[in-house]
């Protein structure tokens, strides 16, 4: 039986001012021919379907078709909610849909849904808990003790009948952590590593009874704890910092002696979302151009700034995303915010810091009264400082 894991879809998402919604079409169609050539018998949704609660009709008929094509090929589906999604949105004919073997829980009820599957030889049960918060949970259970979400998904499994001979499978949106190591954010998760409480943070060790774990809401793919405990990424690069990564999509075999084995299988996009480094002219210069459709993330070495950067870039590369400098000013500028958050120096004393680390000795007070004027004008400092 073989098994694909998906999560973090996302549809309708914009990256910056570019509608992704072509681009999630075209993933999807790889990500159907990739079931036709595998054979794949099931597809999991670890959660975050649409990109908002309240999704648009392009992304609704995006979802509608692709979940048309998995019926159509009699592979079964099994999709939760995450965070981004409305629950009773998501939910909406659920019961209907089980009809055609698409499984949907997105509306938490006490204990986790769970469906059998058998292909074959081969038999797993499919446990499908969506996204929940404590009070969620705490909300059926008064009388036991949720404080965090990790307390919240172990008495959901514990309420749960689970067969522990059986190859049990479950597919699930939470922040998991490796023994307090945080998973790689990829960045377009909106979430900050450093915004997340510890309430909300999940031991993989919960999970210690299930076979397969299929995770959503990390973007980057990637194991927690074990292989078998993972998190398959969004499908496309959804933000600036993700440019550098690659996007793959987990395949589950189950064996007759309910063995599961995971192979990572790269995505393909119609787009590529890429980060280059250069002079504009450099950059620009036509041998040097390629895949002018991808989605671009320039920086530019050039020392001076460049009047209607964008819109030169949006001539050869007509999907630039977003265009930064890196030069003598930029680390400059760096070296004194690092040193400004550090030591909390008034701004007196950084721009003699700096001074004296650029030229080697110490400014005078006509260059200080200068500094301060022009700090003024641009709005870094106020009257007052
Ligand atoms: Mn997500």
């Amino acid at each position: 039986m073989k098994l694909l894991h998906l999560g973090d879809l996302h549809l309708g998402k914009y990256l910056r001012e570019f509608d992704l919604i072509d681009d999630q079409k075209y993933i999807l169609d790889q990500i159907l021919k990739l079931i036709d050539k595998e054979s794949v018998d099931a597809v999991l949704i670890a959660g975050d379907v649409y990109d908002r609660s309240n999704p648009g009709e392009a992304a609704i008929r995006l979802l509608d078709s692709f979940l048309s094509e998995l019926s159509a090929r009699n592979v079964q589906t099994f999709m939760i909610s995450g965070n981004h999604d409305s629950d009773d949105r998501l939910n909406y004919g659920s019961w209907v849909f089980e009809k055609q073997k698409i499984y949907i829980s997105a509306v938490f009820k006490g204990t986790i849904d769970h469906h059998g599957i058998k292909i074959g030889d081969a038999e797993a049960e499919i446990y499908l808990l969506p996204f929940i918060k404590a009070s969620q949970v705490r909300y059926f259970y008064p009388e036991e003790e949720i404080n965090t979400y990790e307390d919240a998904v172990r008495v959901a499994i514990e309420h749960t009948d689970i067969d522990d001979s059986k190859c049990n499978i479950l597919i699930a949106h939470q922040f998991v952590t490796d023994n307090g190591r945080d998973p790689n954010l990829g960045g377009s998760e909106g979430v900050a590593a450093q915004n997340v409480g510890t309430v909300e943070r999940i031991s993989s060790s919960v999970f210690d009874r299930f076979d397969y774990v299929a995770l959503g809401h990390i973007h980057s793919p990637q194991e927690v704890g074990r292989k078998e405990v993972r998190y398959s990424g969004s499908p496309l690069k959804y933000s600036v910092s993700e440019v550098n990564g690659k996007k793959t999509v987990p395949l589950i075999t189950i064996d007759s002696n309910n063995a599961v084995s995971i192979e990572e299988i790269t995505l393909v996009p119609r787009r590529d979302f890429r980060h280059i480094t250069g002079t504009m002219k450099e950059l620009l210069a036509k041998e040097n151009v390629e895949a002018p459709d991808d989605y671009i993330y320039a920086t530019l070495t050039d020392e001076d700034p460049i009047s209607d950067v964008m819109s030169i870039f949006q001539q050869t590369y007509p999907n630039t995303v977003k265009i930064d400098y890196d030069n003598s000013h930029t680390r400059a500028e760096a070296n004194v915010e690092i040193a400004g958050t550090e030591n909390k120096k008034t701004f007196d004393e950084l721009i003699s810091d700096f001074y004296k680390q650029i030229y080697g000795n110490d400014i005078s007070e006509e260059e200080i009264a200068l500094m301060r004027m022009v700090a003024r004008e641009a709005g870094v400092i106020h009257e007052a400082d």
